[in-house]
């Protein structure tokens, strides 16, 4: 046994993870891969790594030092279900399995429990960056026991991506609380890469800029507040000329936006936890509107408004749109951390907010500045109930809003769909308005289905005879 850290699965994500282990001082790296070829291959491109091959996972258990630790990075589901009853069947009590995969966190609370039993401890670890982040340095959520943590946590921070010189890597919580995080991260990608869009799409119908004028306007925002990997590749894509066509890349793609599913886990969980994430969901919606052809060929012809949109100040609109962009991802990041915060609730997870906006400044897809900004309102208040009630988005908001709501009449008033940037402005209306039509729903909830009421001036559950004579009566509390 001379490996301290072993890697099952060598495709893309697992054999640059298990680069990036080698390559850190002190590790020696075990690899296992279903088919022997893919082990091959990695040993033949990466002598330097000092490897060690296995080709049965006896033989690959054999190879590991004690407490035994293996980072499976393989297809999320069965791939994962099928590698880790395996290693169950060559580990021993006290090893530690780390599943590196994107996997769905009840999957993860569910197979946590199913090894505990067998001694063995079992890590959900979310790992954010894509294969260039597993080579170079990922974001890493892990959940899991304290236990493992202490042996995990050095290894894990080895392989980190470092910001302002703290690994991005922190022991979020146990058995799915890794996961749950990695979930929620996706979904804020995906509202992060809506709001995007939709600025990009503005500007480019109100102004009649290109997209390489374009691309320019969202590399100066990089200077910014909002400066993020995705703006800056936003920039590059925008750049980008077609070889064979010679238009703007942007112009030949088919606008049809694919999805892996993560985006909906974390609307469907929202959903079940009941935390309105409306900026996740829109941006989630809008790649299902957008990748069926069939339905937008028969609506392509439905009237829009009489008048083309014009813009006669770009400058102008321009920062409106900028405004409007930062405005929507303050809110996207809010309820995404009011998703976590629920989570945390709900299964009994004790997650430290401003830790995990740490984590994400490095490595990760949506790593941004802004993160530091998060880090702080945590700091400041660990138990904000809103985010974005924090002096400073409230006062990056106060200093947008004009925009944000210009921005989102212009998109309406010219029929070009903000669905991201409109939401968003919903939200933080609903959330901020001192009282709420939700008044009127209770009414219809108890009219029709006697589903009672509170009221704003006495204790109790009420109740209208509306099909007698409309008498108040106490009643029942049926919530
Ligand atoms: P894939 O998701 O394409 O999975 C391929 C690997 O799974 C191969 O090593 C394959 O072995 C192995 N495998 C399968 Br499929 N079924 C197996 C089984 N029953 N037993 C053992 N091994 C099995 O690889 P990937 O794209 O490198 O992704 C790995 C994980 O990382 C996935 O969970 C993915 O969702 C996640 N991921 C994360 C990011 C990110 O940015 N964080 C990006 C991409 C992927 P074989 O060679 O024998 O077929």
């Amino acid at each position: 046994a001379s490996a301290n850290i072993g890697v099952v699965g060598l495709a893309v994500m697992g054999s640059n993870l298990a680069r990036n282990l080698a390559s850190r001082e002190g590790n020696t790296v075990a690899i296992f891969n279903r088919s022997y070829e893919k082990t091959q291959g990695v040993l033949d491109a990466h002598p330097e790594a000092g490897f060690i091959p296995a080709s049965t996972y006896e033989e690959f258990a054999a190879s590991l030092q004690k407490p035994r630790t293996a980072i499976i990075m393989v297809k999320a589901g069965a791939g994962t279900d099928a590698v880790i009853q395996a290693l169950t069947e060559v580990f021993e009590p006290g090893d530690i399995i780390v599943d590196g995969g994107n996997a769905y966190f009840p999957d993860t609370i569910r197979r946590e429990k199913a090894v505990r039993e067998t001694g063995i401890n079992f890590v959900g670890a979310g790992i954010s960056g894509g294969e260039e982040g597993a080579l170079l340095g990922p974001s890493i959520m892990p959940g899991g026991s304290d236990e493992s943590w202490v042996t995990l946590g050095p290894i894990l921070k080895s392989i980190a991506a470092v910001a302002e010189g703290e690994p991005c890597v922190t022991h979020i919580g146990h058995d799915g609380a890794g996961h749950f995080v990695k979930m929620v991260h996706n979904g804020i990608e995906y509202a992060d890469m809506q709001l995007i869009a939709e600025a990009y799409d503005l500007i480019r119908r109100g102004t009649g800029k290109s997209p390489a004028e374009i691309a320019e306007i969202f590399a100066e925002w990089n200077k910014g507040e909002l400066e993020s990997y995705l703006i800056e590749i936003t920039a590059e894509v925008l750049r980008q000329v077609d070889a064979s066509t010679g238009k703007p890349l942007v112009d030949v793609i088919l606008d049809q936006a694919g999805a892996k599913g993560t985006g909906a886990w974390t609307v469907q969980t929202a959903l079940s936890l009941g935390v309105p994430v409306s900026g996740i969901a829109e941006a989630t919606f809008a790649r299902s509107l957008s990748s069926h052809p069939e339905q937008r060929a028969v609506a392509v012809n439905l009237p829009g408004p009489d008048d083309a949109f014009a813009v006669t100040d770009h400058d102008a609109f321009i920062e409106d749109v900028r405004l409007a962009l930062y405005a929507s991802k303050i809110v996207a990041y809010s309820q995404g951390f009011d998703e976590i915060r629920a989570g945390a609730a709900e299964y009994g997870w004790n997650i430290d907010l401003g830790a995990v906006s740490k984590i994400w400044r490095g490595g990760c897809i949506i790593r941004a500045q802004f993160l530091n900004r998060i880090a702080d309102a945590y700091a400041e208040n660990a138990d904000l109930p809103v985010l974005m009630t924090a002096p400073y988005f409230a006062d990056a908001i106060a200093g947008s809003q004009a925009s944000w709501r210009r921005v989102v009449v212009a998109a309406a008033t010219a029929g070009i769909p903000a669905p991201a940037f409109s939401s968003s402005l919903s939200y933080y209306d609903g959330i901020r308005a001192d009282r709420l039509p939700a008044a009127l729903v209770q009414g219809q909830r108890d009219f029709f289905g006697a589903h009672t009421y509170k009221r704003i001036d006495k204790e109790g559950t009420f109740h209208t005879l509306w099909s007698g004579d409309r008498t108040e009566i106490e009643a029942e509390d049926t919530h």
